[in-house]
């Protein structure tokens, strides 16, 4: 599934009864404001978050997002590398629109996808890349694995990306952010069952839904205050009341990032 989607989508389809369940849970829907155009976001650039790195093909169509930590080291998802050798995908900085031109442009010399990693659904979901070019951005800062209290539930964290703008919708030719709260993890729990791994997830959204990421987002950052806290990793469709979106829990790995960032 993985392989064949340009997306790289991860859990477009879920079981039915995660959804029997969520439905349970939510009981009468509240009344909340149509989704914007990321879904209910707004638009953004890379001069406001110049760590933000379009992770393309070889002909530099964007299918994934990236956090630059360092000039040569981006943070990404591992199912978004999943299939992708050095010579397939370059890393595109400073480019806010996809059908831009300009920016930095990097071949990738090294693919580190975290050794556990499966699916998204079992957690593991993250991916270091060691560029070839250094990238003349300022970098993200990203959690250590102490500061696990960040996520605690309603904090407010911003997503950032140029995935779709609806579930089955078209991708954002300009990059756009938006701003979620930290989803408990038992509540994350009541909607995805065992899927949701709570030592390597963390869920972000409204329990009504309407701001999520999508389609296109998966390998960018989740931050919080500021710092790289999460990675886009899954999610039941996009911006659905019940299923808020799934980011890799970045405390849980950051140890391991940090011996490739500083390899
Ligand atoms: C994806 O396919 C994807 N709503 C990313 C995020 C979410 C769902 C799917 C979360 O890249």
């Amino acid at each position: 599934m993985f392989g064949i989607d340009p997306f790289k989508r991860t859990a477009a389809v879920l079981v039915a009864t995660a959804a029997a369940a969520a439905t349970a849970l939510l009981g009468a829907p509240t009344a909340v404001a149509a989704p914007q155009p990321i879904v209910g976001g707004t638009t953004t650039t890379t001069t406001a978050y110049p760590f933000m790195m379009q992770i393309t093909d070889a002909s530099q169509n964007q299918f994934c997002g990236g956090t630059l930590v360092s000039a040569t080291k981006v943070v990404t998802a591992a199912h978004c590398m999943v299939g992708e050798t050095t010579s397939s995908v370059r890393v595109v900085g400073g480019r806010t629109y996809l059908n831009g031109t300009n920016g930095t442009v990097s071949r990738v010399s090294k693919i580190w996808i975290n050794p556990d990693y499966t699916d998204a659904t079992n957690g593991d979901d993250v991916a270091v890349l060691t560029l070839s070019t250094s990238m003349p951005y300022t970098t993200a800062s990203y959690v250590t694995s102490s500061q696990t209290g960040v996520y605690a539930a309603g904090t407010t964290a911003r997503i950032i990306g140029w995935g779709t703008t609806s579930e089955n919708g078209s991708s954002s030719n300009q990059l756009r952010t938006a701003t979620v709260p930290i989803v408990s993890d038992s509540s994350c729990r009541s909607s995805y069952g065992s899927d949701f791994v709570a030592t390597d997830m963390v869920c972000a959204g409204y329990t009504s839904g309407g701001v999520d990421t999508c389609q296109g987002d998966s390998g960018g950052p989740l931050l919080i205050g500021g710092v790289l806290a999460g990675i886009t990793s899954w999610g039941e469709g996009c911006a659905e009341a019940g299923y808020p979106g799934v980011y890799t829990r970045l405390t849980t790995f950051s140890g391991l990032v940090a011996t490739q960032v500083n390899s």
